[in-house]
């Protein structure tokens, strides 16, 4: 029996690396290859829409073709068999979580797997390219189709639910993030403030790490898998 009853776990990027989707701050990652400026910010979206929907194009084709990595299958299976409860809260835009069985999932960065009208603020699932002049099916109108993505300066969603989870918990474990972006890098003190154990998971140490009581460096693949069965086996 684990001494802990609830887990918020938080990914990021480093979860869907081993499953082959790029990640934004390593070498040659996506923050590399172009400026949050032009392609991840309302403003962007609103002086030169094609750049901003060609780049989540790529990103949309890139999530069809992935898989599930171990990683992804552990904790899911983490979810199914813990006698607690847990919530994973997501900073990827992948659908990769549920595609191995998650289900208590919070996307707070949005999905690239949805589009979003910006005139009636309609969503639907969307596997296509976006282009400028897709009508929205509920409203009518063109030019307002979005990725239903969190961009820099937009408010993450699900906010309420998550701080609520973060007070509550007894162990936040955060996986495969960098800890640059707010408030999801914040996360760590408000579950430590909680009294929470808080555990990083991680190729390398993050930018919080020093907030963190214990550290496992290490591939997803391989570390996250490991902790899981020390957590359902003891
Ligand atoms: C907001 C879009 C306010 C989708 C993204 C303080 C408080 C609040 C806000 C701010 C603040 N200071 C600054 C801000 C503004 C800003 C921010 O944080 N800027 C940073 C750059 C300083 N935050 C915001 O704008 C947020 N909004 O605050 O709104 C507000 C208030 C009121 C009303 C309205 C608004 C919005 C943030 C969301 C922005 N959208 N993405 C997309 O394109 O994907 S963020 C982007 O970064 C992605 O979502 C990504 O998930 C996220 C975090 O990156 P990581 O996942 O950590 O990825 P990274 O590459 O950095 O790191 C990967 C890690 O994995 C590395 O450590 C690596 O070592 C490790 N790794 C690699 N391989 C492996 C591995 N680990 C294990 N195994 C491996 N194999």
């Amino acid at each position: 029996m684990s001494a802990f009853e609830r887990i918020v776990i938080l990914t990021g990027a480093g979860l869907s690396a081993e499953s082959g989707l790029s990640t934004f701050r390593d070498k040659g990652g996506i923050w590399a290859r172009h400026r949050i400026e032009d392609v991840a910010t309302p403003e962007a979206f609103a002086r030169d829409p094609e750049t901003v929907l060609e780049f989540y194009n790529q990103r949309r084709r890139g999530a069809r073709g992935v898989t599930p990595n171990a990683a992804h299958q552990a904790l899911a299976r983490l979810e199914a068999e813990f006698a607690g409860s847990v919530m994973t809260v997501t900073q990827n835009i992948d659908p990769l979580h549920e595609q191995a069985g998650t289900r208590n999932l919070v996307h707070m960065h949005g999905e690239i797997l949805k589009v979003l009208c910006t005139h009636c603020g309609a969503r639907a699932p969307w596997n296509e390219d976006l282009t400028v002049d897709l009508a929205c099916r509920r409203c009518g109108n063109t030019g307002g189709m979005r990725p239903d993505i969190v961009w820099f300066g937009e408010m993450p969603y699900q906010m309420d639910r998550i701080y609520a989870a973060l007070t509550e918990c007894d162990l936040f474990l955060s996986i495969g993030t960098s800890g640059n972006v707010y408030p999801a890098a914040g996360f760590v003190a408000e579950a430590r403030a909680a009294g929470a154990h808080t555990v990083e998971l991680n190729l390398e140490p993050s930018e919080g790490i020093s907030l963190f009581a214990e550290a496992i460096h290490g591939k997803a693949t391989k570390v996250v898998p490991a902790y899981v069965d020390r957590l359902l086996h003891g």
